[in-house]
């Protein structure tokens, strides 16, 4: 079943960045959905099957962000 967790993004300046942000994850295999949050300065995903944490934030970094899963 759909899960949910949180991260932690740093390096989002605008909205463009934001979206940047939420076109990397969606486009991950298992990411179905993100909604970024640029104030909170986070992103929020549901994930359909088990997607690893470490390539998530890889994915985020090569693009010039950083970013951490919110225990
Ligand atoms: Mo707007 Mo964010 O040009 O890099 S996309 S600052």
């Amino acid at each position: 079943s759909p899960r949910q967790l949180m991260l932690d993004v740093s390096g989002m300046t605008c909205g463009g960045c934001a979206a940047s942000v939420q076109r990397l994850l969606t486009g991950m295999d298992g990411v179905a959905d993100a909604s970024v949050d640029l104030a909170a300065k986070s992103a929020t995903l549901t994930v359909t099957k088990d997607v690893p944490v470490p390539d998530m934030i890889a994915v985020l970094e090569n693009a010039g962000f950083s970013a951490q899963l919110r225990e």
